[in-house]
């Protein structure tokens, strides 16, 4: 173990919830182990989104760690999907508990990560010009870190505030009596919306893309234990009324189904196909998932993520919804996606399509009034002028690779990651990339990350990888790399199961589709969380198949 000053053994970048399990492992097996955080504080995608409304999508008794028992058992979570301030809270309770902020430099945001081919070791380039080294690196940078500010026409020309839900203030932003503006529609929207309508004067609505989405049916969990569920005793099956004291009686087992599950969380789902039930028994179901809320929705009938006729019927059972629960027609007709459902991650909601009953409330159609430009008051389409205030722009993320391309990253022979990847994301198991030896990414492209509940994910990962560091240290091996020939097959697999998937069906983030010049690729792992760890394992069984390791 190298203990010189500025010479560690691992470098992770990013303090999320993968960077703080990666330290802790790292602590854990006494490696001299660094983590740099641009941020001033730990939590990652919880710390920069704290825009109104803000919660995670997954249950709050499924999106926590597992690793420790004790953590597990004394963190309470208040309500079924915990908000953003809770979240972030959790995840500093994780910090202090197991002191992983000593090992935190905060504030310091990673500007290049070298190789160097002759003492096979990363060099590594803060914002202010210091320089460690490192024999390993992990890219702990997150899936949706670098927001995505597209190119509006004169945008600086706005003279008063400009948002973005991905990087929302630290302090209470005031939007009472304002007139405010929101571009875009997708998640981060559809839970800012519902919020911050109660304090606008008014609030204009640009989209340019209608998004689905289903009630949340968000409940504390004390009004949850009151009532009588069977959840963690059934081997299958799940009941959204989550009842925490059985679950954490039966934590164990109730992880186990979701290590064997799609989506790395237990998630109920029906093996009937949507097209080989009764018209009124198809109704029913969805009926009864749109009453319990939530993501499971989609899980309605095995078959609506692969067969276009099946999801049609879910499409369809929503674009009624939306017609009931919007009470003017012109604007249901506006809010109504035409695509397959799932195709763009699925949204959940509190009082989204309600909101539009409000008064003071417009939805403008980008696509019959196109945007032309900021001015300094407002924005202008090709039809009105719209005064503003403030604007917010939930406009998403740089997915998957932003982060990584904005770090200069290059492994051997100075190749950059950026070129490598310039016809998208190569991975082998989306941890590694060819020519960059001991160099990890956690939840990367090519893997499920994004597609599951990601603590989860990023737990099995971060295991992989400490799995990887015993073995090297008992073999006496210095370096690991994938093979290209691996990685080819990995990238192939990753396309091939893409193909029928609903997910690659429309344009969206997952496909790079959403920045200009992006290469438009399917970018996570869509076979499954269970077949992915189950390949992991296969790997790492067979002595790292696919590495070349010295
Ligand atoms: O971003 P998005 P997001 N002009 O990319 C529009 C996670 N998340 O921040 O669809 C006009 O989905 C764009 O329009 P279009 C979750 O994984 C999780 O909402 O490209 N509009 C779209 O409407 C999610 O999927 C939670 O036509 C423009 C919107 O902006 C991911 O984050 C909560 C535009 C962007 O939607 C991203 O969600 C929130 C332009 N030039 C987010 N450019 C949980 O609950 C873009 N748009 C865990």
């Amino acid at each position: 173990m190298s203990q010189q000053k500025n010479k560690y053994d691992l470098i992770i970048i990013g303090a999320g919830f993968a960077g703080m399990y990666s330290l802790y492992k790292a602590k854990l097996a006494q490696i001299n182990v660094l983590v740099i955080e641009k941020a001033s504080g730990v939590g990652g995608t919880w710390y920069w989104n704290r825009y109104p409304g803000a919660r995670c999508d997954v249950e709050s008794m499924q999106y926590s760690y597992q690793f420790s028992k004790e953590l597990q058992d004394e963190w309470e979570w208040t309500e079924k999907y915990a908000t953003q301030s809770e979240i972030l809270k959790y995840a500093n309770h994780v910090a202090e508990r197991f002191n992983l902020k000593e090992n935190i430099k905060f504030n310091t945001e990673v500007k290049s990560v070298i190789y160097k081919e002759e003492n096979n070791n990363w060099v590594i380039t803060d914002n202010n010009n210091k320089t460690i080294t490192s024999t390993f690196c992990i890219m702990a940078t997150g899936c949706l870190s670098t927001i995505n500010k597209p190119n509006f026409k004169n945008i600086n020309q706005f003279s008063r505030p400009i948002l973005h839900t991905g990087t929302w203030p630290h302090e209470k932003v005031n939007l009472k009596g304002k007139k405010v503006g929101i571009i875009g529609t997708g998640s981060s929207a559809i839970q800012c919306i519902p919020e911050i309508i109660k304090e606008v004067d008014h609030l204009y609505v640009f989209q340019r893309t209608p998004h689905y989405t289903v009630p949340a049916r968000n409940r504390p969990l004390k009004y949850i234990r009151k009532k009588i569920t069977e959840i963690a005793r059934k081997p299958q099956g799940y009941d959204t009324n989550l009842y925490v004291e059985e679950v954490k009686a039966h934590y164990k087992d109730f992880r186990l189904r979701a290590q064997n599950s799609v989506a790395a969380m237990v998630l109920p789902i029906n093996e009937e196909s949507a097209l080989e039930v009764s018209k009124e028994r198809r109704k029913s179901v969805y009926e009864d998932r749109w009453k319990k809320g939530g993501v499971p929705f989609i899980a309605a009938f095995q078959d609506l993520n692969f067969d276009r006729d099946a999801n049609e019927t879910a499409a369809e059972f929503v674009r009624n919804k939306i017609k009931s629960l919007v009470e003017d027609s012109a604007t249901a007709k506006i809010l109504t996606p035409k695509y397959p459902i799932g195709c763009k991650r699925l949204a959940v909601d509190s009082n989204y399509y309600e909101t539009f009953n409000k008064p003071n409330i417009s939805l403008i159609d980008l696509n019959t009034e196109p945007l032309d430009e900021f001015v300094s008051n407002g924005l202008s389409t090709f039809k009105n002028l719209y005064e503003l205030d403030v604007i917010i722009l939930a406009t998403g993320f740089d997915a998957m690779t932003g982060t990584l391309f904005n770090i200069d990253i290059q492994g051997k022979n100075n190749i950059k990651l950026k070129d490598k990847w310039a016809d998208g994301p190569k991975t082998y198991l989306g941890l590694t990339t060819e020519s960059f030896p001991n160099f990890f990414i956690i939840s990367g492209p090519g893997s499920p990350s994004v597609l599951t509940n990601m603590i989860v994910s990023i737990e099995q990962h971060v295991n992989w990888i400490f799995d990887c560091f015993k073995f090297m240290k008992k073999n006496k091996k210095s370096s690991i790399e994938a093979s290209l020939q691996a990685e080819q097959e990995w990238v192939k697999h990753n396309q091939d199961v893409s193909v029928d998937h609903v997910r690659s069906s429309c344009s969206s983030w997952y496909m790079g589709a959403n920045i200009k010049g992006k290469a438009r690729i399917f970018m996570p792992y869509v076979g499954g969380y269970a077949n992915y760890v189950k390949k992991c394992n296969q790997v790492s069984q067979n002595n790292y198949e696919g590495f070349i390791i010295k």
